[in-house]
C-alpha cells in the first residue's frame, strides 16, 4: 500500500487540550474517572493532561475573567438500512416522517452526500473515518472472494491501532453507547467494546427478523446478538425499532447525566426482511395502487420541486429486467402495492420510536445540546428472496415465513420491495444498493444541533467519512487525527459548511474514490468516473456529468477524453493508495453470493441425494445380478 500524501495533515496533540475545550478541568477529569467501562485505565494519563491543562486553561481564565464554557454538545447517530434518497418525508417520499422532519427543519439536508453501496463498508468507513479498504472492509464477508482474506483490505477486522468515533470521543470523556445493527466485518471480531463503546447491544449480521430470533439468509444458523461483547439471545420479542430506541433510552438515563453521551443507534428498518406492525402499514391503503411508473414520476416532480434536481432533469430508465405494471395481473399488483405499503409502514415505525427517543431526550433538556445525525448506510435494496427457486422457498418456509397478501410484512412474513419499487426508492438516480450508480449510495443525510445552521438542502459534497471529523469539530474537538495513528481519518470537517462559513468543502479538483466489490467510482467536482460488474454492468470505466446528468444516462468519456484520462489516473492513485484489489471484469458480486447460499441451501436434501445414488447403485447390482443368473 502505497503511502498516503495530500490527505496527511499536521496538527496539534489531542489529549490535554482538546479535552479541556469546553468543560473545567476539574469537572472533566472527575466524569472521566468515574465514567463506566473502558475509561479508567485512561485515567491515570487523563489526570497528568489535568495537570498541564490546569496551568494553561485555568491561567487564561484568570486572565480574560470569561464565563465558563459551554457543556460539551451530546452526539446521536441515526443510521436507517437501505432507506433511498427521496425515502424521508422531508425529502420528498411518500412516508409520514414527522419526526425526522423536525429535526431537519432545525438543520441541514445534504443532497449530495455519499456512503458506499453496501451496509457493512459503509458502516465501518461511518465510524472511523477512514476509507473502507483502511480498515479491512473492502465490502462485506457475503460478496467476499476467500482467496482475498490475506489482504489487509480484506481482512474484514479492523487493523489494529484503528479508532472510532467511539475512541475518540470516549477519550474526551464521552459515555458511549451502541445499539442496533452492527454488520461490520465478520461476525463477533469487530464488536462495539472493543472499539470504544461502554455499553451496547446489537446484531452482528446484515439482517435477521424483526420480531424473534430468526434468520433471514441461508448464510446464517442463528443470529448473532451480542450485548457489551458478549453472546446473547435476542432480548424478548419486541418490534426491532422499539427494542432498539427502548435500549438506547435505558443506557442515556442510567448515565451519568454530567457527562455527555455518544449514542450510535443503527435500524433494521427497511432492510429485508421488510416487515412493521399493521397499523402502519393500513396508513398507506391505495397509496401505491396505481404502481412503480406513476410513483417514478411523482418523486421526479416532488425533487423537482425541492430543488434537488433541475427542472428539465429526466428519470433513469429502469432496468431492462424491470415489469410493467400493466403487465401484471389484478392480484400480482395488489400483492406489489402491499410490499411498498410495509416499506413505508417499517419507515413510519422508525419514526413513531424516534419520536419518543427525542421526547425523553427534551425531557431531559438535552436535545438541545445533542449533535443529531440520521442517515442511510446505502440504497434501496432491490432483492427478493421468495419466488426465486424451491431450494430458497423450501428454506424460507422451514424457518416459518409466509408471503400471504393478508398479512404481508407483518410478524412471520417474508417481504421485501423487489427491484421495481427500488428504482423508486432511488429517484432521481440510477439502479440501487451494490452498485456505484447514485442510486446505489447516493443518500439522505440530515444533520442539527448545536453549531449547525438550519439552512435546508445543502448541495456541497460530501462523503460518510466525513462524519467522524465533523462531529469531532462541533464537539469542540480536533477533526484531524495524530500523526503517529496508524489509521488517520480521511475525510473532512463539514463543520464549515454547517456553520455558514464555506460553501463547499471539496473543491472542484479534490478528488475522492470509492470502491465496494469491483462497484467503483471517483468524484472531483461534477465529474464522476463509474464501473459497474456484471450482471448489471460490463466493468468498463464511464464518464458522467452529474450536474447536468444526475442519471448517468449520458457516458462523455469520448467528448471529454482529456478529464476521463485526468479521472483514471486519480482513480489509479486512490487504488494503490488504500490498497484496493481489482478483480477483473468477470467478478460478481451477485453471483458469488448466490454460490455461497447455495450450499447450505442443499444440505437438507442431502439425504435424499444420497439415498437416490444408493438405490440407484443397488438396481444396478440388482440388474447385473440377474443378468448373470440368467446368462
Ligand atoms: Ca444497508
Amino acid at each position: 500500500m502505497a503511502k498516503r500524501k495530500e490527505y496527511f495533515r499536521p496538527l496539534r496533540k489531542r489529549m490535554p487540550s482538546d479535552v479541556s475545550f469546553s468543560q473545567g478541568p476539574t469537572q472533566a477529569s472527575s466524569f472521566l474517572c468515574k465514567s463506566p467501562v473502558g475509561m479508567k485505565r485512561l485515567c491515570g494519563v487523563f489526570l497528568l493532561a489535568v495537570i498541564f491543562e490546569i496551568t494553561a486553561a485555568g491561567a487564561a481564565v484568570a486572565q480574560t475573567g470569561s464565563e465558563p464554557k459551554k457543556a460539551p454538545p451530546n452526539v446521536l447517530i441515526i443510521v436507517a438500512d437501505d432507506i433511498g434518497y427521496m425515502d424521508f418525508g422531508s425529502y420528498g417520499g411518500e412516508a409520514t416522517t414527522p419526526a425526522i422532519d423536525a429535526i431537519a427543519e432545525r438543520g441541514i439536508k445534504m443532497s449530495r452526500f455519499y456512503t458506499s453501496p453496501q451496509c457493512g463498508p459503509s458502516r465501518a468507513m461511518l465510524l472511523t473515518g477512514a476509507d473502507n479498504h483502511e480498515v479491512g472492509m473492502a465490502m462485506i464477508a457475503e460478496t467476499l472472494p476467500e482467496a482475498l482474506r490475506d489482504n489487509p483490505a480484506y481482512s474484514m477486522r479492523f487493523p489494529k491501532g484503528t479508532l472510532t468515533l467511539a475512541d475518540r470521543l470516549g477519550a474526551a470523556g464521552y459515555q458511549t453507547y451502541a445499539v442496533g445493527k452492527w454488520g461490520i466485518g465478520d461476525i463477533g471480531k469487530n464488536l462495539p467494546r472493543k472499539h470504544g463503546f461502554d455499553r451496547s447491544l446489537v446484531l452482528d449480521s446484515t439482517g435477521a427478523d424483526n420480531w424473534i430470533s430468526r434468520v433471514y439468509l441461508p448464510f446464517y444458523d442463528k443470529v448473532e446478538w451480542f450485548e457489551d461483547d458478549k453472546a446473547v439471545d435476542r432480548p424478548g420479542n419486541e418490534y426491532s425499532s422499539k427494542l432498539f430506541v427502548d435500549r438506547m433510552i435505558d443506557y442515556i438515563d442510567s448515565g451519568t447525566h454530567d457527562q455527555p453521551f455518544f449514542g450510535y443507534l443503527a435500524f433494521q428498518a427497511v432492510h429485508i426482511p421488510v416487515q412493521a406492525p399493521r397499523s402502519f402499514i393500513d396508513n398507506y391503503n391505495g397509496r401505491y395502487d396505481q404502481g412503480w411508473h406513476v410513483l417514478r414520476q411523482e418523486r421526479l416532480a416532488k425533487a423537482k420541486e425541492l430543488g434537488l434536481v433541475s427542472a428539465d432533469t429526466q428519470l433513469p430508465p429502469q432496468p431492462k429486467e424491470a415489469r410493467q405494471w400493466d403487465a401484471l395481473s389484478d392480484a400480482q399488483k395488489a400483492f406489489q402495492a402491499r410490499a411498498m405499503q410495509v416499506n413505508a409502514g417499517m419507515i413510519e415505525a422508525m419514526d413513531h420510536h424516534l419520536k419518543r427517543l427525542f421526547a425523553f431526550l427534551e425531557k431531559k433538556g438535552q436535545l438541545d445540546n445533542t449533535i443529531l445525525i440520521i442517515v442511510s448506510d446505502n440504497g434501496p435494496e432491490s432483492a427478493v428472496l421468495n419466488g426465486q427457486n424451491f431450494l430458497m422457498d423450501y428454506w424460507l418456509k422451514a424457518q416459518g415465513y409466509h408471503t400471504e397478501i393478508e398479512t404481508l410484512g407483518e410478524q412471520d412474513s417474508m417481504a421485501a420491495i423487489g427491484m421495481e419499487w427500488a428504482t423508486v426508492g432511488a429517484v432521481p438516480f440510477s439502479r440501487y444498493k451494490f452498485h456505484a450508480t447514485e442510486g446505489g449510495h447516493r443518500v439522505p443525510m440530515i444533520i442539527a444541533g448545536p453549531g449547525v445552521q438550519a439552512k435546508g438542502f445543502v448541495a456541497a459534497r460530501s462523503h460518510v467519512f466525513d462524519i467522524v471529523p465533523t462531529v469531532l469539530e462541533l464537539a469542540g474537538l480536533s477533526p484531524i487525527s495524530d500523526p503517529n495513528e496508524s489509521v488517520p481519518i480521511r475525510g473532512r470537517s463539514l463543520a464549515p459548511l454547517l456553520t455558514g462559513d464555506r460553501e463547499e468543502i471539496y473543491g472542484e479538483d479534490k478528488a475522492v474514490g470509492m470502491e465496494v466489490a469491483a462497484n467503483a467510482a471517483l468524484y472531483k467536482g461534477d465529474w464522476k468516473l463509474q464501473k459497474i460488474p456484471a450482471p448489471s454492468g460490463d466493468g468498463k470505466w464511464r464518464l458522467y456529468n452529474l450536474a447536468s446528468d444526475p442519471g448517468e444516462m449520458r457516458d462523455l468519456q469520448h467528448d471529454f477524453p482529456e478529464i476521463f484520462k485526468q479521472l483514471k489516473s486519480d482513480y489509479a492513485a486512490y487504488s494503490e493508495e488504500v490498497g484496493v484489489s481489482e478483480l477483473g471484469d468477470d467478478f460478481s458480486p451477485g453471483k458469488l453470493i448466490a454460490l455461497k447460499a447455495a450450499k447450505p441451501l442443499m444440505m437438507p436434501f442431502l439425504p435424499y441425494g444420497f439415498g437416490a445414488i444408493f438405490v440407484f447403485i443397488m438396481a444396478v447390482w440388482l440388474g447385473v445380478r440377474r443378468l448373470r443368473r440368467t446368462s
